[in-house]
């Protein structure tokens, strides 16, 4: 494998940063602004650390205009958010009235990135779903309710942005909603059929209907793109999904090796095959047989072929280890186990904040190549990136704001994902970090920083960039191209 030295990146290359509505925006009562799944998650105790919530959170909702100041300040060519749905429709549904102050919220914040010369990437659904479509009907588990309501939102979203905005996410990890939200329930809304947990939820069926709920709608909204918008509007739309790379826990077992391949099916096949193939993973019809929903005719028509790009988030891997006997029911993950260190006792990576993520920048460039294997070679944008830091939070200010680490974590991954393209042949074009600042890192609340900026939430969520803000864009130059 080649070195970081040799590699390039084409000279139209996109690069900047990426947070989400309920992490950043703070003000939830305020314009007219309903409430979502997350309010309501975060008031139950116990679900965040530290009792958090995005009540506050970074306040972006009153300083739009800071985040823009940081984005230009770290060079950033593009900057990729999420709307919150609630703020659009308080109540959500396609029958309820829309607030147009909160419309006008993001109206205005898109015009002045451009005229910062900052190119937009909207997310249409980054967890948030209206708290009202929830009570109603049960949320993302009403594939048809779901379906059409969130057809008619985003419809309403791509005719009032227009041009302005060129890159469309329609959904953000459905893997995090369907799992997350409906099998360990860590997540809003927090179902699951362990009763310690909740009173509700089926951990065997749930995130099956979910994440094909998630399908179906995602293919309605990009129909309705394609067929009403793109040709005037000239943008592109796609899906995030979120996953991480395996390798073996032992090398030499054939049955470890296998139940790699199977790992990444779980997780990101789930969701790419119905889009690229037209159908479920086989290793996922074998083992869940009449749990996974079968495809109507009409619904996977409307869902393969349905990504003008592959939106990529991606964070770090895990050793897999298969399991010998029957599937649990409630198993999501194919049968096998995640760990963090192989048969002989070497860990994957560094620790982190993060229980879940040690970075390991071979294992990016791998599972790059490993999709467009699969896919036929789509275009990827990398729409989420980035690390915490073990401790960071405890640190005093001067030491937290040389975040050698992350500084190191962003130059092994953006080197191997320049690797990708340049030896492998990886159609990459686009990479957004994980996170312009710190902010809600759900279940893990405050403690958890992913940022390049730090954000004092004692002072008036002031914020202060760290070192890694800077050098990203020292890496992108040396790495793009000029033409
Ligand atoms: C992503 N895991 O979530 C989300 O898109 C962001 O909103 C989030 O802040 C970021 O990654 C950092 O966590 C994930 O436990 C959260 O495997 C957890 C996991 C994966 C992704």
């Amino acid at each position: 494998m080649g070195s970081v030295e040799q590699s390039t990146l084409p000279p139209d290359f996109l690069w900047g940063f990426a947070t989400a509505a309920y992490q950043i925006e703070g003000a939830v009562n305020e314009d007219g602004r309903g409430p979502s799944i997350w309010d309501a998650f975060c008031k139950i105790p116990g679900k965040i650390a530290g009792g958090g919530s995005g009540e506050i959170a970074c306040d972006s909702y009153h300083r739009t205009h800071e985040d823009i100041a940081l984005l230009k300040q770290c060079g950033a060519q593009a900057y990729r958010f999420s709307l919150s749905w609630s703020r659009i429709i308080p109540l959500g549904g396609r029958n309820d009235p829309v607030n147009e102050k909160g419309l006008q919220f993001y109206l205005k914040f898109v015009d002045d990135l451009l005229a910062a010369g900052i190119t937009p990437m909207v997310t249409l659904f980054h967890w948030d779903l209206p708290e009202e479509l929830q009570r109603r009907y049960g949320g993302l588990l009403n594939k048809q309710e779901f379906v059409a309501d969130f057809a008619h939102y985003a419809r309403l979203v791509f005719r009032a942005f227009g041009s302005k905005v060129k890159h469309w996410v329609t959904f953000n990890e459905p893997w995090c909603s369907s799992v997350f939200g409906f099998n360990n329930g860590s997540f809003a809304p927090g179902r699951t059929s362990d009763r310690a947990k909740s009173p509700v939820g089926d951990s065997s069926t749930e995130p099956w209907i979910v994440g094909h709920s998630i399908l179906v709608a995602h293919g309605a909204a990009v129909k309705i793109y394609r067929e009403e918008f793109k040709l005037q509007d000239g943008g592109e739309i796609g899906i995030t999904l979120n996953g991480d790379w395996a390798e073996p826990w032992d090398a030499e077992n054939p049955a470890d090796i296998e139940a790699c391949d199977r790992k990444i099916e779980f997780a990101i096949s789930w969701f790419a095959d119905p889009i690229y193939h037209g159908k479920y993973p086989a290793s996922m019809i074998k083992q869940l047989g009449d749990r996974l929903p079968t495809w109507s005719t009409e619904d996977i028509a409307l869902v393969h072929g349905s990504n003008d790009f592959y939106g990529m988030n991606h964070y770090c891997a895990n050793y897999i280890r298969a399991k010998t006997g029957e599937p649990e029911l409630d198993d999501v993950a194919g049968n096998l186990e995640l760990l963090l260190e192989d048969k002989h006792g070497n860990s994957i990576g560094p620790i982190t904040q993060s229980p879940w993520l040690r970075p390991c920048p071979l294992g990016f460039r791998k599972l790059l190549k490993w999709l467009s294997e699969r896919y036929g070679y789509p275009k990827i944008y990398v729409t989420e990136n980035g690390t915490s830091v073990l401790g960071e939070n405890d640190l005093p200010l001067e030491q937290l704001l040389e975040d050698e680490f992350r500084v190191q974590y962003f130059r092994d991954y953006i080197g191997a994902m320049a690797d990708a393209y340049t030896l492998d042949g990886v159609d990459v074009r686009a990479y957004m970090a994980w996170s312009l600042m710190d902010n809600f890192e759900w279940a893990e609340g405050y403690e958890t920083r992913f940022g390049v900026t730090y954000v004092d939430y004692e002072h008036d969520q002031k914020r202060i960039p760290k070192k890694s803000a800077k050098s990203i864009g020292q890496m992108f130059d040396r790495l793009i191209a000029k033409v």
